[in-house]
């Protein structure tokens, strides 16, 4: 079956946030999300800046964050307008859909407010994504899922995954697709975003496994590569971002021949 373009998809989505993200990695030619996973926010907004014209997504773990204050999130929402990006908090929200309406929207971060994306685990069930879609559609917000993960011995396998794209067909107005190591649907409205990204393949010390840019976007048909170390770490960020931008996209250009 022939590929489609991120272009050629547009059509097939009802939720605007996955249209836009098609739309700005066509426009931008980069299919990279970079996550600047470190604790001071002065870093996160110098990391974002430096990598802004390479990436399609900045993903965030705004918890981890020692100085968080409101401003952040206004800047890097002012970054994200000037840059064309989206930003998608990786929050992994997997409590009941009561008790996640109040972590989506309330507390010190308030979500809902400034993340285009976020995610959910579907170990709860439906009920999660029931509870996030009553903060986030209002809001034009969208939510991935995690179908499948990156690190070693985790248990978001065989019927696990299957019952979370499920989940999504049934949802997918606001469930604009999942965290996955490969594409698991055929289904051209669902986005797949691929974390566990280096230039060789390898681990840490702590379970997580590593792909490289062209084994994730051309073999196993995923549309985002999703990057932290292997940029953020690199004496030159900008300059890796660059490449990994290159290696990602030519990967997909590469699928689409
Ligand atoms: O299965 C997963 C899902 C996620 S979202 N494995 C992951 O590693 N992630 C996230 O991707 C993780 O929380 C981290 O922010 C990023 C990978 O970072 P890196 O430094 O290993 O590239």
């Amino acid at each position: 079956m022939k590929s489609l373009s991120y272009t050629d998809r547009i059509p097939y989505c009802s939720n605007p946030v996955a249209k836009n993200l098609l739309k700005i990695m066509d426009e931008k030619k980069t299919n990279l999300c970079f996550n600047p996973d470190v604790t001071k926010s002065s870093e996160l907004l110098r990391l974002t800046k430096l990598v802004a014209p390479y990436i399609c997504t900045l993903k965030t773990h705004i918890d981890v964050l020692e100085d968080f204050t409101p401003s952040v999130t206004n800047e890097l929402k002012k970054l994200a307008k000037e840059h064309n990006f989206l930003i998608f908090e990786d929050r992994k929200f997997a409590d009941i859909g009561n008790t996640v309406k109040l972590q989506y929207e309330k507390g010190v971060y308030q979500i809902a407010n400034w993340a285009d994306i976020t995610n959910a685990h579907v170990v709860a069930g439906p009920g999660t994504i029931k509870g996030l879609e009553a903060i986030g559609k209002p809001k034009q917000r969208a939510l991935l899922l995690l179908a499948e993960m990156s690190s070693e011995g985790n248990l978001a396998t065989g019927s696990y995954t299957k019952n979370a794209l499920k989940m999504a067909e049934d949802h997918s107005d606001f469930c604009i697709g999942f965290i996955a190591m490969k594409k698991i649907s055929d289904d051209p409205k669902f986005l797949h975003l691929t974390p566990g990204v280096k230039k060789e393949i390898g681990t840490d010390k702590l379970g997580q496994k590593y792909k490289t840019p062209r084994s994730v976007i051309f073999e196993n048909q995923s549309d985002v590569i999703i990057v932290g170390r292997g940029i953020y770490q690199a004496e030159d960020p900008a300059k890796e971002a660059k490449e990994f931008a290159k290696l990602g996209f030519n990967a997909y250009l590469e699928r689409l021949s």
